[in-house]
């Protein structure tokens, strides 16, 4: 334990500005020329887009966020004691919210807070090292489809997945992502994943499209995050927010239609995109889960569930998993791997 309060926080960039501009232009080339158009949920947060996805986890219709709450309130303290951490790793972590939880009933020595969004991460991992003076707190800056081998690795790993975010990866996707988590936790090591749960279309529908039409912007918001980052023309109030069930595939489908026909131009892409009236563009899936058919996956990938737990209503869950045997790589001793930053390997 240290005597002397720890105020700031340490921030680790894996996923710079540069890459990140790289990557943002080769994933909306690809996706606005593609038959149908569409685009990555990851673009949605920019400072705008965290900030209104806050505002969504607040309104009444979007019961996940509430209902994970519910369940790590009732069994933080179980988490706990099945996994005995010293480091918390959470991926997807936005502004740390439901991390508090976790961290009070934990009490690790370390939080490794991971996100896309360098100034959500920063303002939250700031935050919380001042609320925590004891607790380390080494923010990274990173994407979790890539850069999961480069996390800190000593002391034993709590590496938590929550608010349901892997229902934003396709099947496909979402198997590469756990064979990764599986291949990333050493013996000792656990995984928490979040999961919204299938369940009536009708609530599901009104979850994705409120009254209020936070999500609506939050959705629209991707076009203004284009027109500023890659000098595009988008005229936001030409385009529509949809939100539909897609009941074969189980998750949730958003959407921005044009309104009208129109041509948007990309300066920075030397691109110009035209769109048919009522043409539709994938903005987001977010896939529901059954819990069994779940585990069978976590499985397939090397992941075997502990324990899950899900709220009253039985709207969310809650899963604890661990590398299955065999899979789970030895603790590593002392020395470290080249490949790895400094810091993965220090205490
Ligand atoms: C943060 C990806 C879990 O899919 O429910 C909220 C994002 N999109 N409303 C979700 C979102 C529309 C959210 N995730």
């Amino acid at each position: 334990m240290s005597a002397t309060g720890n105020l700031t926080a340490e921030i680790e960039v894996l996923f710079s500005a540069e890459e990140r501009n790289t990557e943002l232009r080769e994933e909306v080339r690809v996706g606005l020329t593609s038959t149908p158009k569409e685009l990555q949920p990851k673009w949605f947060y920019d400072e705008r887009g965290s900030e209104l996805f806050e505002t969504i986890t607040r309104l009444p219709v979007y019961y996940l966020t509430r209902a994970e709450r519910s369940i790590l309130e009732r069994h933080a303290g179980e988490i706990a004691a099945m996994t005995d951490a010293t480091t918390l790793i959470e991926l997807g972590s936005g502004t740390s919210d439901k991390t508090r939880i976790l961290l009070d009933a934990l009490a690790p020595r370390r939080f490794v807070p991971f996100d896309v969004s360098e100034v959500t991460l920063r303002a939250s991992a700031q935050r919380l090292a001042r609320e925590y003076p004891d607790l380390e707190v080494l923010a990274v800056v990173g994407d979790f489809e890539h850069h999961l081998p480069l996390l800190p690795t000593n002391g034993r790993r709590l590496l938590a997945f929550l608010g349901s975010t892997i229902g934003n990866l396709p099947p496909r996707r979402r198997a590469l992502f756990l064979t990764d988590v599986a291949a990333t936790l050493e013996d000792g090591d656990a995984f928490l994943l979040g999961v919204d749960l299938v369940k009536t279309p009708a609530r599901l529908v009104a979850a994705y499209d409120d009254p209020a039409g936070v999500t609506r912007e939050f959705n629209l918001n991707v076009l203004r995050v284009l027109n500023r980052e890659l000098g595009g023309d988008f005229d936001v109030s030409a385009f529509e927010h949809v939100a539909r069930w897609n009941a074969e595939a189980e998750w949730m489908e958003m959407f921005v239609r044009s309104l009208r026909e129109q041509t948007v131009r990309l300066n920075a892409l030397e691109l110009e995109v035209a769109f048919d009236a009522g043409e539709r563009m994938l903005t987001e899936i977010s896939a529901k889960f059954h819990l069994r058919r779940l585990a069978i996956e976590l499985e397939t990938a090397g992941l075997a569930v502990q324990r899950w737990w899900t709220d009253d209503a039985g709207d969310f869950a809650v899963l604890l998993a661990s590398a299955t045997q065999g899979s789970a790589k030895p603790r590593k001793s002392g020395t470290s791997c080249s490949t790895r930053p400094a810091w993965a390997d220090m205490s």
